[in-house]
């Protein structure tokens, strides 16, 4: 007798129009965070299918870099509106598959929506400069060209945007795009796929078959991608470690890689700050997504004025969510994505304990309703220093507490981490917000006031510095990662000036 959520998700999966031979009879098992049950059985791609897939998008991609961008734009367009149809069945199968609760869930596949409408401008907008010649009668100019295959490889905790994110502006850049989703979450990816399929039938012949490929597996598909000489760009979402090992194996092969990696985020909260505001800012950002966001708030650094008051406000917020399904109506926690995820994060409160720390919450919760599940309580650990577990990200919602007195030592702690990718601070002081935002405060990707360290929008420029990795992905001129540049010189003249005033004259 299957169990009753995997009928729901095979039906969520059949409205997707996902084929069941995708999801059955697979050697790789994919189970719900949410009770721990089978949902499905995929079948891993090994090498030489990657290789295949990688062949056929070659192949779409020598055709489709010739389709008119604004054309590409176009099939996008009809993507975003399959999303728009069947935006609830593809976000409650996201919360099925990686535990967000529903609002969450929805708000991935927003995400998605918004991107591509981003994109579908975008596509009437792949604008290259005209610049001043030194020679009389020339001109320069530069162009942007379709670059090749992407390959993406994307996490666990956005099964679905990430990618959204890469492929609608890489299918508008004239690229064709081969997927390698986390193992933990390949029946959203199949969901995707099959939407995109559709939207592709609907656009007609001039989308190539091969224009996005899907490769499910662990890392050995994923090593097949990032190792294939014909995948010209690489956008990897995950950890650091992943990235330490991707980064040099792509750039061996002078393949570019595009990387978002880990996140260590800390909001600052200054002596000004509204703490209603904060409260609120922090308790998302910390707890939202059980802290499994990279842009998750770990870290948080108050004024010793606010410290005691902040605190104990945000315990109480704390004692009072509502952890659970996450489809329930009113959950506001959901579980972790795994057993392994869990003892993460009890060891690193355990070696918080040991480096002086005070831990508040953290302990399993429902473990008599849902045995093969992993549900917490988020943490708050009040640290007498930085310690070296402090500055680690764990994939878990401990939120470590430090106080400060002098602004500059704030904006120090704050930097004083491995990883780069957002920060936040909370200050009604105009000096020291603009102070955080400047050259010398925060060095992170994305740097906010008076909002926390997650959930950006679509429009700007999405990535970090550092052990982060670098790499810019989603809004603003992130496309341009995912097309060539070429600098034209053009001469008008009757005459062959040399730059530079060099004379050679045959
Ligand atoms: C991620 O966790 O990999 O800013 C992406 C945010 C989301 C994206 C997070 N829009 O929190």
């Amino acid at each position: 007798m299957p169990h009753p959520l995997s009928q729901t998700t095979s039906q969520r999966l059949a409205r997707l129009g996902v084929d069941p031979s995708a999801f059955t009879g697979g050697a790789l098992t994919v189970c719900s965070p949410i009770d721990g049950s089978a949902i499905g059985a995929v079948h891993p791609a090994s090498a030489e299918a990657v290789a295949e897939a990688v062949g056929r998008a070659e192949s779409a991609f020598k055709a489709w870099r010739s389709v008119p961008a604004p054309r590409r734009g176009e099939l996008i367009r009809l993507f975003g509106e399959e999303l728009r149809e069947h935006k609830q069945t593809l976000g409650e199968l996201v919360s099925v598959e990686a535990g967000k609760i529903r609002s969450e869930g929805l708000g991935e596949v927003q995400e998605m929506i918004d991107i591509c409408d981003f994109a579908v401008g975008l596509s009437r907008q792949l604008y290259g400069l005209t610049i001043a010649s030194e020679r009389p009668g020339h001109r320069m100019m530069e162009t942007w060209h379709p670059l090749g295959v992407v390959g993406v490889i994307s996490a666990f905790n956005f099964p679905v945007a990430v990618w959204a994110w890469n492929a609608a502006l890489a299918v508008v850049c004239g690229d064709a795009v081969v997927w390698k989703p986390s193992e933990k979450t390949p029946l959203s990816a199949l969901a995707c796929q099959s939407l995109f399929e559709r939207a592709a039938r609907r656009f007609g012949d001039e989308a190539p078959a091969g224009l996005s490929e899907l490769v499910i597996g662990a890392r050995d598909a994923g090593e097949a991608l990032v190792d294939d000489v014909r995948v010209a760009l690489v956008s990897a979402t995950g950890s650091t470690r992943m990235g330490r090992e991707v980064g040099p194996r792509v750039a061996r092969r002078f393949g570019r890689s595009l990387l978002e990696l880990g996140g260590n985020n800390a909001v600052i909260v200054a002596p000004t700050a509204d703490l209603d505001l904060a409260v609120r800012g922090i308790a998302f950002a910390a707890v939202g997504t059980a802290g499994q966001r990279c842009t998750s708030t770990r870290r948080l650094i108050v004024h010793q004025s606010h410290q005691a008051v902040l605190v104990q406000r945000l315990k109480k917020a704390y004692a009072g969510l509502p952890i659970g399904h996450p489809l329930a109506a009113d959950t506001l926690v959901g579980p972790l994505i795994d057993a392994q995820s869990f003892e993460a994060m009890q060891s690193a409160l355990r070696a918080a304990t040991e480096q002086g720390g005070r831990v508040f919450g953290g302990e399993r919760v429902l473990a008599a309703q849902y045995p093969e599940a992993y549900y917490v309580k988020p943490a708050i650990v009040e640290m007498p220093a930085q310690t070296e577990t402090v500055c680690h990200e764990t994939f878990a919602p401990i939120l470590y507490v430090m106080s400060y007195e002098r602004f500059e030592d704030a904006v120090a702690l704050q930097n004083a981490v491995p990883q780069g990718l957002s920060s936040a601070i909370f200050s009604n002081d105009l000096r020291e917000t603009e102070a955080f935002l400047s050259a010398t405060g925060s060095d992170c990707g994305i740097a906010n006031v008076n909002i926390g360290t997650s959930g950006a929008e679509i429009g700007g420029a999405f990535g970090g510095e550092k052990d982060t990795g670098g790499g810019r992905e989603s809004g603003s001129d992130a496309w341009k990662a995912y097309m060539r540049r070429a600098t034209n010189t053009i001469n008008y003249s009757r005459e062959l000036p040399l730059a530079q005033g060099v004379r050679f004259d045959v």
